[in-house]
């Protein structure tokens, strides 16, 4: 299982664009990764934002979904909360944006996130 984070700080949704593999080089995707032997989803997803943007983050609620990535995997994702830090793309990653819910479409999403974000959208703070 993978598990990815919505991260939600001042109205905005944090994406990150991939600098590896070379077939997701360029794609955009909600930060995470793979979960270690005895994780649970929100110890992995905290340990990932820690280890790939260099913040520390609080796991909210799981979004609704399960969306296959390569076979064996299966993406889910929950809210986070940025506690400190500034994330910084430091592994996986070589350009990160915070989008308002209208810049959302701006970027090039990975085809397997595009459900999870289309319902991360529905839960920005205040709407
Ligand atoms: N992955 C994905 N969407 C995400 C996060 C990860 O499709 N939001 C995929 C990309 C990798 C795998 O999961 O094939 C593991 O991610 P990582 O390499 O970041 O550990």
């Amino acid at each position: 299982m993978v598990v990815a984070g919505a991260v939600f700080d001042e109205g905005r949704l944090l994406a990150a664009r991939r600098s590896a593999p070379p077939e997701l080089a360029g794609r955009w995707e909600l930060p995470g990764g793979k979960l270690e032997p005895g994780e649970t989803a929100p110890q992995a997803l905290v340990r990932e934002l820690r280890e790939e943007l260099g913040v520390e983050t609080e796991p909210g609620e799981r979004i609704p979904g399960e969306w296959p990535l390569a076979p064996g995997y299966v993406l889910q994702v929950w809210t986070a909360r940025l506690l400190s830090g500034e994330p910084s793309p430091l592994q996986d990653h070589d350009e990160l944006r915070w989008l308002a819910r209208h810049e959302l479409d701006s970027v090039d999403w990975l085809d397997q996130d595009r459900p999870a974000v289309a319902e991360a959208a529905r839960r920005f703070p205040g709407e």
